[in-house]
């Protein structure tokens, strides 16, 4: 019986792996944006699910904001999930954590503010449907100046190379 189910989920496993491979090059493997509202500039926006069908995941993208003015992102939401926030992951000690970061998240003028793996992201919990690769899903971002801004984030493989430092790779940033 052991030996029977040990050997179940080894095809199983196998079978997922070979799906993800088809599917990788089915599926929109890149980023998305820029979306502009006034003078807000969101891009190269992407979300990654977590392992193990959780019902949890994460969306990271650039904002920058052209204004003379300072703005506020007043407030995160996707109609996908039951709850939408900010996080930033930090490693102390050696053990990686994260923690909510307070209602608006200062957005300088003339700056962006990067939200990539292992920094702030949005975290998307108690998500209606399991995200599947090549999907997207709705985001809503409200700032204080510019106002609200809808737009739709591709799913992309989990083990996708951050494809926001892949990008930078090509622009000015080394
Ligand atoms: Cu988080």
């Amino acid at each position: 019986m052991q030996y029977k189910r040990a050997h179940f989920v080894g095809l199983a496993a196998l079978m997922v792996a070979t799906i993800g491979t088809v599917t990788c090059y089915a599926a929109q493997t890149t980023t998305s944006g820029p979306w502009k509202l006034g003078n807000i500039t969101v891009e190269q926006a992407w979300g990654r699910v977590t392992p193990g069908g959780s019902r949890t995941g994460a969306i990271y993208l650039i904002i920058h904001n052209t204004s003379p003015n300072d703005d506020l992102l007043l407030a995160v939401d996707s109609s996908a999930a039951q709850t939408t926030a900010v996080h930033e992951s930090r490693i102390v000690d050696g053990v990686a954590s994260m923690e909510a970061l307070p209602v608006g998240i200062p957005m300088p003028s003339h700056g962006e503010v990067v939200m990539q793996p292992g920094g702030i992201h949005i975290m998307l919990t108690g998500l209606s449907k399991a995200l599947i690769v090549g999907s997207t899903i709705p985001v809503k971002l409200v700032f204080q100046e510019a106002g609200s801004l809808d737009f739709e984030v591709p799913i992309l493989p989990l083990g996708t190379a951050d494809p926001t430092v892949t990008h930078a790779g090509h622009g000015t940033n080394p």
